[in-house]
């Protein structure tokens, strides 16, 4: 009985070298110590085994079984840690690859330059105000002293939403509902977008204006250049050429629109000027007396200066950019460029 045990165990152990896998190596669990297992089937013949025999007999097979088990859980272990071993190796991560960049967006460049201008502003004093882009005919043209048979008036030039109601075509009413509401001195800033029935290389039917209105006692021409001047030598470096041009707005008297220097060409003449040299920049003038009158201002009393420009056309000058559309294509490979 005690050879058969070695026998058993022997046997066991060779068989045990030639399983490779988890399934090879719980069917020899079960054949070996299972409970119809050939160890356990030789240990209930104990009974047989003579007196003198049976405590080495049990002994044994019980060493037997440990070492059985115990060479089962490792062979299982081993199979376990290769199998990993070959998941790691397969799915290898390699750590000195760079990581995914993380793609940062930016203000729209045109946001970028309406900020711009409104912080320049508000170093002079200038507070920004806001109002509705859908505007009453009185708000957008009777205030403004923009006369019924007055060519800005032609359906051409507006969005009409209804009868005496439009899309606003400056940001203007927001300066007459602020004049409506405060006493001088005003000094405001009014950014927005602005809607015109046009559609080129220059013009999209939505742009943004800012309008700037400075009104008080005693202010003079020489008060709107000295401001003009410094703005724009703020946007376009302290040695930029400019010119004021006499020009004429229904609600401006004087009116001025201001030229720089051409920054494709400096002064020699392109394309981009139209070989003038000059390029326009934007509009002022004095605010008309009939516009203060509206308002309900005394225009014995005050006077004030008031320009408007767009916010596109500085920045297609500022950037040389030559199609306007191209702010609202949306198209991330030009914008990423600001
Ligand atoms: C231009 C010209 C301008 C104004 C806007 C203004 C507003 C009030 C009274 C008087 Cl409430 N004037 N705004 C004045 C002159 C020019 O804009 O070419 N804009 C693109």
């Amino acid at each position: 009985m005690i050879q058969e045990l070695k026998e058993l165990a022997q046997r066991a152990e060779t068989e045990l070298q030639g399983a490779h896998t988890e399934e090879a190596l719980n069917v020899l669990r079960t054949k070996y110590l299972g409970r119809k297992g050939l160890l356990t089937q030789m240990l209930r013949q104990l009974g047989s085994v003579s007196t003198t025999e049976r405590p080495l007999f049990g002994r044994l097979s019980n060493e037997i079984k440990e070492k059985i088990s115990a060479s089962l859980d490792a062979a299982l272990e081993r199979i376990k840690d290769s199998r990993r071993n070959e998941l790691l190796c397969r799915e290898a991560i390699d750590i000195t690859l760079p990581g995914r960049a993380v793609r940062i967006g930016h203000r729209h460049p045109v946001t970028q330059v309406m900020e711009e201008i409104c912080g320049i502003f508000s170093r002079l004093g200038f507070t920004v105000e806001e109002g509705p882009e859908i505007e009453t005919d009185y708000y957008n043209f009777e205030a403004l002293n923009i006369p019924k048979d007055h060519p800005a008036r032609d359906m051409q030039d507006t969005f009409y939403v209804e009868d005496n109601i439009v899309l606003r075509t400056h940001t203007s009413p927001v300066q007459i509902r602020t004049m409506e509401k405060m006493q001088p001195p005003v000094r405001i800033l009014s950014p927005g977008k602005v809607y015109r029935p046009d559609s080129d290389v220059s013009h999209t039917p939505m742009f943004h204006q800012i309008e700037g209105l400075l009104v008080d006692r005693g202010i003079t021409f020489g008060d709107l250049k000295g401001t003009l001047t410094f703005f724009l030598q703020e946007v376009f470096g302290a040695d930029i050429l400019l010119r004021f041009r006499p020009s004429f707005f229904p609600f401006t008297e004087p009116s001025a629109e201001v030229d720089i220097r051409c920054v494709m060409c400096g002064g020699e003449g392109c394309r981009v000027c139209g070989q003038s040299g000059w390029l326009e920049i934007l509009g002022s003038g004095m605010v008309d007396p009939a516009v203060f009158a509206n308002v309900g201002y005394d225009p014995e009393g005050y006077s004030g200066f008031a320009f408007g420009l767009g916010v596109e056309r500085i920045a297609m000058l500022k950037y040389g950019i030559s199609d306007i559309r191209l702010f609202f294509d949306n198209d991330v490979r030009f914008l990423e460029q600001f």
